[in-house]
Parts: C-alpha cells; structure tokens; sequence
C-alpha cells in the first residue's frame, strides 16, 4: 500500500494517568460551585491551582484573584473568598474571621494531612523537618501551621549537611506533595544517616497523582526524542515531570503552557514523542498539543498506561446543594 500521506511519522506515548487530580478537580469544583450559589464576584486567594487557561476560565465566570485578604474591597466583604487548593498558614483563616469574610477552604484534602502530620510531631516534642521548596504556597502554609522556629526547611542534600538541630534525638520530618521521588528519597536516606531518630510521618507526604504522574512519564521516556510536559511555569508537581523526564532518558524534555509553546524549529527530526501533564493542566491543552503534532507530523497514539485511579475528594457540605450542568462539569474536567 502507498503512504496516505508525505507527513513524517511520529508515534505519541501519551501518559496515563496524567493532569487533574483529584485534589484540582475538588478545588475547581469549590469555585464554580460557589459562583453558582452566590454569584460574582467570588474571591479566590492565589490561583486556585497553578495554570493560567483554569485562571483565566474562572475569571470570566466572575472568580476575582487576589494575593491578599487585605485586596478584597470593603463594598464586597459578604463575597465569599476561597483559598488555593496549594494550602494556607493558620494565620489566613484568622484572618479571614477577623475582617467577618465568609471562606471556604480549598486545601487539597491530602495537604490538610500533611498539615496534620506536622502539627502531630509537634504535639510529640519533635522539631519539624520539612522537605520541600522555599517560597512555593505549599510550604508557606506547611510552615505556617506551626509557630515561628518549630519547622525548619531543607531543600536539598547540602541543608541536610548543614542542618544543626538543638535536639537531634526529637525530629520528624513532612513532605511538600509535589515533589521529586527519587531526590526526596535521598533527602530523606541523608536525614536518617545524620539523624537515625528522626520520625517519618504516619503517611506517606507526597501524594498518590505525583507518584503516578512521575512513574508514567518514567516509563514513557526511555527512547523519546522530545517529552512534552503541559504546565506552568510556577507548578512544582509539572516541573518535577520534566525534570524525570530527561533522567529516564528523553533526549530533550520541555514544559509547555499552550501548543503556541512548541518550539518547532528547535524539535528537528523526531520519532517518537512523549506527552504529559502536570495535576493543574486541563486536558484540553493535551489535545490541543496532539492537534499541533497532526498538522505536521501522521501520528500513532501510544497509550502509557502504569496506573488506575480512583480518588474523589468531595466538597464541603455548604456546597453540596448547587448542581452542576454538563457545561460546568465539562470546565472542572478540563
Ligand atoms: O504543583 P504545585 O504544588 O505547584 O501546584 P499546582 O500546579 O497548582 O498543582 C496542584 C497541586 C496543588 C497542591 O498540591
Ligand atoms: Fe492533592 Fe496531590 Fe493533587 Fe496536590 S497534587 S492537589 S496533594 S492530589
């Protein structure tokens, strides 16, 4: 048979699982339900979760960013205000009471446990470690369950080295849930060489989807000549992918927020491409990437897949009452 076409080939492992979980897709949830129930404008405290196209989606339903409390305008003090699904420090919803806001809370349930873990080695006389990267919300809020010096943060193999506890027989360490496996494990194993009392947490600190995304594009890497990751730019889980990636064996590895993103005249000649996305990318941008790749190059779709899940994390109880239309479901969805 002749080829049907002059396009070059190119076989797409496209990986399974990849983008929302369930934790996004609660969070989303949260603050199209809110503007259901409420109305505009509904104030959200960081981006709900780190992507520009959920932003910018909520935004024209009449979500309302801000940084701070202190941006909501004294004329919309009954708007609700929701926080990022990242976490915040105790601090924000004492805050929230203090100005009279009504929130709601859109932690990602398994961040609240991390939250848990740390104020339990607290409750045991134990210094808090907590792993993870500075400045990112995550650990703002980790940081901010607990008072001022009960936490310190250690972010690579070298603060291990230099980290000098005033007891080195009461630590426990926590971990941000986005974070590298394979660097955090051997984080993890230095502490424990320095500090073999040190106490784990009762569970496991990075979660089920960061797991699941990093072993699938692990997988999917070996032999690609380029690894595509959707995400931003500031999203720590979506970093993490691109950086396992090019460890497993992609020969370039690139985070990419749009298929505008790709960089054509960089990619030359390749066979084989790998596609992910981090938790806060929709899908709808993977298929819009797919798209871009049919214009130029006769596709096979290559099915990645290393995991099923399952996880559904539901809404507070205040929220339960708003239904949602085919529509609003399709935008949580991505
Ligand atoms: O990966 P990070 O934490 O930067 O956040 P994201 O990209 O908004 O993904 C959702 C995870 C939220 C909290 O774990
Ligand atoms: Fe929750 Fe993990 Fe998703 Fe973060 S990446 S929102 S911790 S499920």
């Amino acid at each position: 048979m002749p080829a049907l076409t002059n396009k070059p080939p190119l076989t797409i492992r496209l990986c399974q699982p990849r983008g929302f979980c369930a934790g996004v897709d609660r969070a989303i949830q949260i603050v199209v339900l809110a503007l259901k129930k409420y109305g505009a404008p509904v104030y959200v405290r960081h981006e709900i979760v780190h992507n520009r196209y959920v932003v910018e989606g909520l935004q024209d339903l009449g979500a309302v960013f801000i940084e701070e409390l202190s941006e909501i305008p004294p004329e919309h003090r009954s708007s609700p205000v929701v926080f990022s699904a990242h976490g915040v420090p105790k601090s924000v919803p004492a805050d929230a009471e203090a100005r009279n806001l009504f929130y709601l809370d859109a932690t990602c349930p398994l961040v609240s446990k991390v939250h848990k873990q740390a104020l339990r080695h607290q409750r045991r006389g134990r210094h808090v470690v907590l792993i993870g990267h500075a400045g990112h919300p995550e650990v703002i809020g980790t940081m901010g369950q607990l008072p001022e010096g009960a936490v310190t943060l250690i972010e690579t193999e070298d603060d291990v080295a230099r980290f000098a506890p005033a007891d080195p027989q009461a630590l426990g360490f926590v971990t941000q849930t986005t974070l590298s496996v394979e660097d955090t494990a051997g984080i993890i194993e230095a502490l424990q060489q320095r500090f073999p009392a040190m106490e784990a947490p009762a569970a496991e600190s990075i979660c089920y989807a960061t797991t699941n995304r990093q072993d699938a594009v692990k997988e999917a890497a070996v032999g690609t000549d380029l690894f595509l990751i959707v995400g931003a730019p500031n999203s720590s889980n979506s970093r993490r992918l691109v950086e396992v990636a090019e460890r497993a064996g992609a020969r370039l590895s690139l985070l990419v927020q749009r298929a505008a993103d790709i960089p054509w005249s960089e990619i030359g000649t390749i066979r084989a491409l790998g596609l992910s996305a981090g938790a806060s990318a929709p899908e709808i941008i993977v298929n819009e990437i797919i798209e871009a790749f049919k214009d130029r190059f006769d596709v096979t779709l290559d099915l990645a897949v290393t995991a099923t899940e399952t996880e559904d994390f539901p809404v507070m109880r205040v929220l339960r009452d708003v239904e949602l239309t085919a529509a609003d479901m399709a935008f949580v969805n991505g």
